[in-house]
């Protein structure tokens, strides 16, 4: 049973210059609904069977009261960083003006990092959209990304210097595919290619956010988070090839090639009119304004097949054991994934944003052991240092998450948490997983630095 966290003492993750930090993201912690606008997630968690346990985002792990406990959690973690992400209706009114209460709760946080010495990674979009903007026709509307882009340079001016590094989005794809293409995400809606209209106004919104990032913010590391998976075949058929290329060409290289490279996959001109975004004059610019790093989520790979009704689809066959959410556990394919992004692109440095697990945690009078995630840390910070080793220039790592929070459609059930959230009293409690990272953390030696000989 793995007990601690070991990486080759080489390796350049274990020492002090190689970026550790722990992620959580608005919706899914704060709650404090009351004292912001209506988000999309709100809306989406009131109807009927949208998330798995009927639970919603009004309280959560009830971060909006308990802030400054949860930062001390993160020190006591020993981390370089802390990633988190603004809720757009907590900092914004209806009429696109600054909310300056709900920016000072973020402020507030920024200033007590800093006086912690723990980096903010500020996200600015992580899936909670106001709902009176999804009223207006949401990400499937093209002044969507304006609106972004408005609220971007209010926030942004109000942070001054007290970020570090700035995602515009969270995970595109998820906004864009989940929420708009096939509806088990917010706003819950679906459609054969809407899924794309809306990625291409959120990927219009990155740009236009990155125009105000380098006016108000220059000196931050500013840039965009994707998540990425191996899209596999299922056999060796030509056929279930074309299909894995197809799946990622579609979930992958659509949302990353516009931002390097100024274009959409090749794959688009295998498409109808209708099935391709509109795009007009001058966007992909826009899109592929130079970015300063890139950040990569990993968790799980797909396994594709050939379909007779579809360019591909999902198949069930992976036969490696899975987490509690059903995804296969395969730590190889983050290596692969890299190495595959750094050979097909000029990447700039990047930042494994999120990692980690929703497993059962097993609670014993003596804490909260989790050997299974501890173990898949392992072996996912082992497939890091083998793209390093390989040549791919990582700066950091981000556990997902800081703590059990709000999944999504799979609402309070799957804890994805390297410290344990009992709901009922809000108690947190550091796991296993969570102390094997706070003590490989603690062991980073000092870059070895040589010294020219004297005498
Ligand atoms: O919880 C999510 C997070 O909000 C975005 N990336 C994936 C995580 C696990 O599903």
């Amino acid at each position: 049973m793995t007990k601690k966290i070991q990486l080759p003492a080489d390796s350049p993750m274990t020492r002090k210059s190689f970026l550790f930090g722990v992620a959580a993201a608005s919706f899914q912690i704060e709650g404090g609904a009351d004292t912001r606008l209506e988000s999309i997630w709100d809306r989406f968690c009131a109807k009927p069977d949208k998330i798995a346990d009927g639970s919603d985002g009004l309280v959560a792990c009830d971060h909006f009261n308990r802030w400054e406990a949860d930062i001390d959690l993160i020190e006591q973690l020993g981390v370089d960083a802390y990633r988190l992400s603004v809720s757009w209706p907590r900092v914004m009114h209806k009429d696109g003006t600054l909310n300056s209460e709900g920016a000072d709760f973020y402020v507030r946080i920024l200033d007590r990092l800093a006086e912690k010495n723990i980096k903010a990674f500020v996200t600015l979009y992580h899936w909670d959209l106001p709902q009176h903007l999804e009223d207006q026709g949401g990400w499937l509307n093209r002044d969507t990304a304006y609106k972004f882009a408005e609220y971007v340079d209010a926030i942004t001016k109000v942070f001054g210097d007290r970020v570090h590094t700035y995602t515009t989005l969270n995970e595109p794809f998820c906004s864009a595919y989940l929420g708009y293409g096939v509806g088990v995400h917010a706003p819950g809606l679906s459609g054969p290619d809407e899924g794309r209209i809306a990625a291409h106004h959120l990927l219009l919104g990155h740009g236009l956010a990155m125009e105000v990032l380098s006016r108000n913010s220059p000196d931050t590391d500013n840039g965009i988070v994707f998540n990425f998976s191996p899209y596999h075949p299922e056999t060796d058929s030509e056929a279930d090839k074309i299909a894995a290329k197809a799946a990622d060409d579609l979930f992958s290289q659509w949302f990353i090639q516009p931002v390097m490279d100024g274009k959409y996959p090749d794959i688009i001109d295998t498409m109808s009119a209708a099935e391709k975004p509109v795009i007009c004059d001058g966007d992909m610019a826009i899109i592929s304004k130079p970015i300063d790093y890139i950040g990569i989520n990993y968790y799980t790979r797909e396994i594709i097949r050939a379909s007779d009704t579809a360019r591909f689809e999902k198949s069930e066959a992976g036969p490696l054991p899975r987490t509690d959410i059903g995804w296969e556990i395969y730590s190889d394919g983050l290596t692969e994934v890299l190495l595959d992004m750094h050979n097909r692109y000029k990447l700039p440095p990047i930042y494994i944003t999120e990692n980690g697990a929703a497993m059962k945690d097993v609670i014993t009078p003596d804490g909260v052991q989790d050997h299974d995630r501890l173990g898949y840390y392992q072996n996912h910070l082992m497939a890091v240092h083998n793209a390093i080793k390989a040549g791919v220039d990582i700066r950091g790592y981000f556990a997902w998450s800081l703590m059990d929070n709000f999944e999504w459609a799979e609402g309070y059930a799957k804890r994805f948490g390297i410290v344990y959230v009992d709901y009922e009293t809000q108690e947190r409690t550091i796991k296993a997983s969570g102390y094997a990272y706070r003590d490989f953390v603690g062991s980073r030696t000092k870059d070895v630095i040589h010294h020219a000989q004297v005498g």
